[in-house]
């Protein structure tokens, strides 16, 4: 292992509640094997993986708080839904506290909770690594076996049911909570629309939905 991502794996065992630290492993080794998959740099997705999430256990009114002060980006949506912000101030995170100049490390952290159409390779792997990562499993839900396999043969399709799968997840809680409305981020539907059309043929029966 080499002593950037044994430091970060430190760093963030300290910084991460126990679940959140566990779960970043899963997607750090998950990406990285997808990456040595496709013949691409494992290193860079591990490190992705390993700082994906490293500004999502703070409380919402601080991610915003912090995202404003940075001068970051908020929309609307945003403003009254700041977890949807914790890729964006976790690049920012990446960036200036752990010194990851990359950018196409940088954009799978930012983009990684909706997506964005046209992803980079690092960018659909770490998305879809982290709605698979073996930590995603539900007794009640059915399980992502298919899509797993998926995620090593055919990465654009996995990303068009990932996709699928959370906008239906999503719009579901909606219907089941009509007093507390579920936004939808623009990001996500233009990353379902993007996927199901470069995918359009073969996308015919989805596999089950894992999401939490
Ligand atoms: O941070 P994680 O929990 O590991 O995973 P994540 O960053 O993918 O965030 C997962 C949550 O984000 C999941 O509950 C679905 C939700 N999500 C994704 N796109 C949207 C969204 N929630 C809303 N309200 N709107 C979106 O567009
Ligand atoms: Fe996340
Ligand atoms: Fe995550």
């Amino acid at each position: 292992m080499n002593d950037r991502i044994d430091a970060l794996m430190k760093e963030m065992e300290h910084r991460l509640p126990r679940k959140r630290y566990v779960h970043t492993l899963g997607v750090a080794y998950l990406a990285a094997s997808i990456a040595m998959a496709y013949g691409k740099n494992y290193e860079k997705a591990m490190i992705a993986g390993l700082l994906h999430d490293c500004a999502k256990c703070l409380p919402e009114k601080e991610i915003l708080k912090q995202c404003l002060e940075m001068g970051l980006a908020v929309s609307d949506l945003e403003q009254q839904q700041p977890y949807l912000l914790h890729g964006r101030l976790g690049a920012w995170y990446a960036e200036h506290k752990y010194g990851v100049k990359d950018e196409k490390i940088l954009n799978a952290i930012r983009f990684h909770t909706t997506g964005r159409p046209e992803m980079s390779f690092m960018e659909k792997n770490i998305y879809l690594s982290d709605y698979i990562e073996i930590g995603r499993e539900q007794p009640i839900e059915p399980d992502l076996k298919e899509l797993r396999r998926m995620a090593f043969e055919d990465i654009d399709l996995a990303v068009y049911y990932a996709a699928k799968n959370t906008v239906d997840y999503l719009q579901r809680k909606e219907r089941n909570n009509p007093d507390k409305k579920v936004l939808m981020d623009g990001a996500a539907l233009a990353t379902l629309a993007y996927y199901k059309e470069l995918c359009g043929k073969s996308a015919s029966v989805p596999p089950q939905d894992g999401r939490k």
